[in-house]
């Protein structure tokens, strides 16, 4: 998995109107806000927010993303406010609002009109002290999760199926107000507001070993997946009708032996599956078993490498029945 800082708004530019994306990605905002003192956007609660429109599909998510948004914000407001805000223009369709509700309490919630996942800080920061929090939402599963985490504890979890949606199903982004609706302004001051998304990178397979053998000889293959990542199994099918899966290894390669009782040309086929069912591609690796008599292996070996367009031929001579 790769971590990707998708959004970065350090906040500190003291004035403009634009809110600069210290991500790389020019995820830049339209400020409709004043400016603390303090290097830090000041949301009044009547009418200021930020605008990220133009990014919002970039800014998006979908459902089987990994996706935290960190920031640090303070308020003494008793009024709901929304700190950040994603949706389609459509209501029935994906949405994600951060929110501090009236009580001081922290909340997310997503999904769309058939299914939500909500969940709500026990603690309440509407104290007008600065406050640390990480929103995380963990979607490469069936039922996602969501967590809310303030001042390094968490204080907020649910787990529930969610159904699909996808990062161009949210048209608006906003921050300080609900995104397609001018309500629930935040009253109050957020800063360093990151938005990062896990990128799962599927591995990919490779298989080494012995590329001739012997009939009743033990021979050992390593499953290589490149890059290297643990919580995977390996399926193999030996080609000669059996076939084998280990159990998940954290090294990222695993060891399997295997013997061949017959002669022939067996094509060895290995793939790799995790935890949550997402697989490699299928590699394939070939063995020759032989007719021969073991001091012909080295030989037979070497012409191959000289003469490898001979290969089906002398598959043909040495294996005729
Ligand atoms: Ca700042
Ligand atoms: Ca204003």
């Amino acid at each position: 998995m790769n971590e990707e800082l998708l959004a970065y708004w350090k906040s500190d530019e003291c004035d403009g109107t634009t809110l600069w994306d210290c991500s790389g990605h020019n995820y830049n905002g339209i400020i409709y806000a004043d400016w603390n003192p303090g290097y830090c956007l000041n949301f009044d609660g009547v009418d200021d927010y930020v605008d990220f429109d133009t990014h919002s599909e970039d800014l998006g998510y979908n459902k089987t993303d990994d996706y935290t948004i960190s920031f640090n914000f303070k308020s003494t407001s008793s009024t709901k406010g929304t700190i950040y805000s994603m949706s389609h223009t459509n209501i029935a369709r994906a949405f994600a609002q951060l929110e501090l509700l009236a009580d001081g309490r922290l909340t997310y919630k997503t999904g769309d009109s058939t299914s939500l996942l909500q969940v709500n800080s026990t603690g309440t920061y509407n104290d007008g002290s600065w406050h640390y929090a990480e929103v995380r939402f963990y979607g490469e599963v069936v039922n996602p999760t969501i967590e809310i985490w303030v001042d390094g504890s968490k204080d907020g979890s649910i787990t529930d199926w969610l159904a699909p949606f996808l990062s161009e199903d949210f048209k608006t982004a906003k921050m300080g107000r609900k995104s397609n609706e001018e309500i629930d302004y935040f009253d109050g001051i957020i800063d360093e507001f990151k938005i990062y998304k896990w990128l799962i990178t599927i591995p990919k397979i490779d298989i080494e070993g012995p590329s001739m053998g012997k009939v009743g000889i033990k021979y050992g293959f390593i499953f290589t997946l490149s890059p290297p990542q643990g919580g995977w199994r390996v399926n193999i099918d030996w080609g000669d009708g059996t076939s084998e899966t280990t159990g998940f290894n954290s090294s990222g390669y695993v060891m399997v032996n295997h013997t061949w009782t017959t002669e022939g040309i067996f094509i060895i086929k290995a793939w790799a599956k995790n935890e949550d069912g997402i697989e490699t591609t299928v590699a394939t690796h070939k063995i020759i078993i032989p007719r021969i008599r073991a001091s012909s292996y080295q030989w037979y070996h070497w012409f191959l490498e000289c003469f490898p367009f001979l290969e089906i031929f002398l598959h043909k001579i040495y294996l005729k029945n």
